[in-house]
């Protein structure tokens, strides 16, 4: 592959601080859907060596004028270029002196949403990660921060921006952040908005105005994210010792949004689906999302804006942690070991593919052209997992104490991943030269065990290796905190779990003193973020399956039976019968949680038994893959149809609608056994609970089984009927049909859903359910014609000349290409070509295609 013209490449090894202070920005923007104008001041100082200013701005800036302390600046000595605007050194005061400009921009115009735009006629901002730069021109980099004082004007009613309200009159109203921040976490907002308010005194006595701002109407389904802002408020008092720190706090819930949400300093900006619920239009697990996002958000509010990044190569210094917060807040409010396995399986489903792929990068990746491409499972995830390792090896109380000393250390600072390496260092002790590696190297560690069995002695032998990622060929090895417990013959627990600290290639580890060979239970809690192979045969994958103490450790023995059936099932062979009898069992153990229980009979996914089978040396077959797991839960459904009627039966939730966990565990354990059965009722219980059921969360999984069986057809139509005018429920609705579909028809019914006037496409929520759908559909997506390719490449192309951040997400669907036959590979190449070819495709999307066919 060519690419046309080289991309500039941003290296972690060029920082350079910025050579001037900045000790206040003030905004005065008046707003206009075509002509906003933006005047900015920044009160600026020099450094000691003159130097020229340069600052960030787009060519969408329509700049008109640009004075210094009143006057203005010669012509002669600024420059502008596509991303820059430079005035020279010569032009500018050896003193203190304040920069105004007066930019105009477009909001309208702003398909991308990035900057200032309209979403549904209300403005709103995006600056993460370099947004602002379309706003006016500014030092937008992360360690430049600094107090903002703005003032908005606009007939709009409701006019937001950070920090505290100072007045609001007239169409005018005024803000002062007094917490110095960058760029990027600036915003404002202005529209016809109502609030769901409610107030929250901290512990320290600071009364705070909360307010969730919806759409007139939408009232109604906000009720959800306030309750869960006011248990995250409290919770990151109780656990971390963090209070808010202004006088109001508000969300604001857009439905054009890039991303989930964004943490903008008391001004947290919200994709509406991560907002809006009620029981007849948001399912459990949008319950449960909302929940995690609200509080991901305010959690930043100490790991991302009181203490920010020094540049974009430490996004997971803020993003790792607060992820691991919103992990935490969420295992306290419900269920810690569901919490746990879900985690695990969006870590591999995202990021072990990530890792195994063309796009692997670190943790903290030392290069990048396009920033938007890094915020990525390995970012956000893998640095959620690498923060809970250390955790597992400084214990709890180091962990406090390292947390303690990172907040009053770096309290205003911009910080790095050696900051936060020497916080845990000095408060504990601990020498983490090795550990760094995790942050700084890709890929997912491959470890094996091997056991011995002498005079009561086991000994489990460990060797780690980490497969070659781009750019980094060899590995060294990492320290990988190995959870390890014993059971015993009769099931009992012979070791409670015990931490091993692997450091090197290869070790081994002895338990001494045993009465009789117990199983070992290794990798509990998923103590680190490796692939574990290990000799098991099923009856003791069965044996683990049964009387593991640790939760984890039991999904993980059914999950690898599971996947031993399914690969072999794939490959042609016959296999299942120890999972079916084992999963039976498990099923009917009215003692285990209902919501376990239904993580344990849900098969892996067919992505997973793919991925399962590349890793294994066997080039995956979708369709073979497709067919094995169809198979297999018909087998199931035929062994247990009594049971999983018992419990279709059994398990409802009586009264009224709550997402609460315990109700949620209930559904999920109906929706569970639904399922299976309608592998072979032909799906009449679906068809009869699709008409019945009051919650979304039920009629959503009867919809997905009647769509496997091809007689989806009137319930589409009746869930149409009732919510076409609800954005929300019709993104489930086109993409439940794509995800859905039989394979074969999966393309085609793509077409015909990408066809319709209601597929408003330059709608991100709208484009990820048609597309992200059919990449869900995994023997759909890989069709062996290549239809799924051609298709996604399609809208790809459209998509990057409107939104160019979407599109190179959205390109993420092809990150597994390489693992599959010599035929689909060449149509996938093709695909990927034919983007790359594209004239003037951006950045953000050249940036990934490239990495994917290097
Ligand atoms: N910091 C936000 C995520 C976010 C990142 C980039 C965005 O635009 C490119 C928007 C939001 C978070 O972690 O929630
Ligand atoms: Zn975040």
């Amino acid at each position: 592959m060519s690419v046309e013209k080289p991309q500039p490449v941003q290296h972690l090894a060029d920082y350079r601080p910025w050579p001037f202070t900045l000790s206040q920005t003030r905004l005065d923007v008046t707003l206009a859907p075509r002509d906003t104008v933006v005047l900015t001041e920044l009160d600026l100082e020099p450094s000691d060596q003159p130097v020229d200013l340069v600052l960030d701005g787009g060519a969408g800036l329509r700049l008109q004028s640009l004075r210094i302390d009143g006057l203005t600046v010669d012509p002669a000595h600024v420059l502008r270029d596509d991303e820059t605007l430079t005035i020279r050194a010569a032009a500018l005061p050896r003193v203190p002196f304040t920069l105004a400009t007066d930019v105009r921009i477009d909001p309208q115009d702003n398909t991308a949403f990035e900057g200032l735009y309209l979403s549904g006629g209300i403005f709103c901002t995006q600056c993460e990660a370099e947004g602002f730069r379309h706003i006016t021109f500014y030092p937008d980099r992360p360690d430049v921060m600094t107090t903002f004082r703005v003032t908005l004007r606009s007939d709009l009613p409701v006019l937001l921006s950070n920090g505290n309200p100072v007045r609001a009159q007239d169409g005018v109203a005024e803000w002062n952040d007094p917490w110095p921040k960058p760029a990027y976490l600036f915003a404002l907002v202005a529209g016809d908005l109502v609030a769901v308010s409610d107030s929250f005194t901290t512990r320290s006595g600071r009364a705070v105005d909360l307010n969730v701002w919806v759409r007139p109407g939408d009232q109604d389904r906000a009720g959800f994210a306030m309750e869960s802002l006011i248990a995250s408020m409290r919770w990151d008092e109780d656990v971390y010792g963090r209070e808010y720190d202004l006088d109001v706090f508000n969300i604001v819930a857009v439905d054009d949004f890039n991303m989930g949400a964004m943490e903008n300093k008391g001004l947290n900006i919200f994709n509406s689906k991560l907002v809006l619920a009620s029981p007849d239009t948001a399912t459990d697990g949008d319950y449960e999302r909302i929940e995690a996002v609200i509080a991901h958000e305010y959690f930043h509010n100490w790991t991302g804006n009181r203490i920010t990044c020094r540049d974009w190569f430490q996004l997971c210094l803020k993003e790792g942690l607060t992820v691991f917060r919103d992990q935490q807040f969420t295992s306290d409010l419900r269920s810690a070991a569901v919490k746990r396995i879900e985690d695990v399986q969006t870590l591999r489903a995202r990021q072990f593919r990530e890792d195994q792929g063309p796009l692997a990068h670190p943790p903290r990746p030392d290069r990048y052209e396009e920033i938007n491409n890094f915020y990525t499972a390995t970012v956000y995830e893998k640095g959620a997992e690498v923060i809970g390792m250390l955790k597992r090896l400084v214990g709890d109380d180091g962990y406090a104490r390292a947390l303690d000393l990172y907040f009053d250390r770096h309290d205003g600072d911009a910080a790095t991943i050696e900051d936060w390496l020497k916080v845990f260092e000095d408060a504990t002790g601990r020498d983490l030269a090795q550990f760094k590696r995790w942050y700084t190297d890709a890929g997912t560690p491959v470890l094996t065990l091997q056991e011995t069995w002498q005079d009561g002695t086991l000994t489990l032998h460990f060797t780690q290796q980490t497969p070659p990622t781009p750019g980094q060929p060899d590995k060294p090895a990492r320290v990988i905190p190995i959870a390890v417990g014993l059971i015993g013959p009769n099931g009992d627990e012979v070791a409670p779990t015990r931490v091993l600290e692997m450091t090197e290639d290869r070790q081994s580890f002895s338990f001494e003193g045993l009465g009789a060979r117990p199983v070992a239970s290794v990798l509990r809690g998923c103590s680190a973020p490796v692939m574990l192979q290990r000799q098991m045969d099923d009856a003791t994958r069965a044996f683990l399956l049964a009387h593991d103490t640790d939760p984890f450790a039991r999904w993980e023995a059914g999950r690898e039976l599971a996947l031993s059936a399914l690969t072999q099932l794939a490959r042609g062979a016959d296999a299942g019968d120890d999972y079916i009898t084992a999963i039976g069992a498990l099923a009917g153990d009215a003692d285990a949680d209902p919501a376990f229980r239904a993580l344990c009979l849900n098969l892996p996914g067919e992505e997973e038994i793919a991925t399962r089978l590349a890793t294994t040396g066997t080039t995956p077959d979708p369709d073979a893959i497709q067919q094995a797991r169809a198979g297999l839960a018909r087998r199931i459904a035929m062994a247990h149809q009594d049971l999983l009627a018992e419990l279709y039966d059994t398990m409802t939730v009586p009264g009224a609608y709550s997402p609460d966990a315990d109700a949620a565990a209930r559904r999920s354990l109906r929706i569970a056994a639904l399922g299976l059965l309608g592998r072979i009722d032909g799906g009449d219980r679906a068809e009869v609970l699709f008409g019945i059921a009051g919650n979304m969360t039920e009629r959503m999984a009867a919809l997905a089984v009647l769509l496997r069986l091809g007689r989806g057809d009137s319930a589409l139509r009746m869930l149409h009927d009732e919510f076409a005018d609800n954005r929300l429920v019709m993104d489930k609705w086109f993409g439940i049909q794509v995800m859905a579909a039989p394979p074969s028809d999966a393309v085609a019914v793509a077409e015909r859903l990408a066809a319709r006037p209601d597929f408003d496409w330059k709608n991100p929520n709208r484009f990820r359910a048609l597309l992200g759908g059919l990449a869900a559909n995994h023997a759909g997506f890989h069709a062996a014609d290549g239809s799924g390719y051609a298709f996604t490449a399609d809208w790809l192309m459209r998509m990057d000349a409107v939104n160019p951040q979407i599109a190179a997400r959205m390109s993420t669907a092809f990150e597994t290409w390489p693992r599959y036959d010599a035929a689909r590979r060449d149509h996938a190449r093709n695909a990927l070509e034919r983007i790359a070819s594209l004239a003037g495709l951006s950045r953000n999307t050249r940036e990934m295609v490239s990495r994917m066919i290097a």
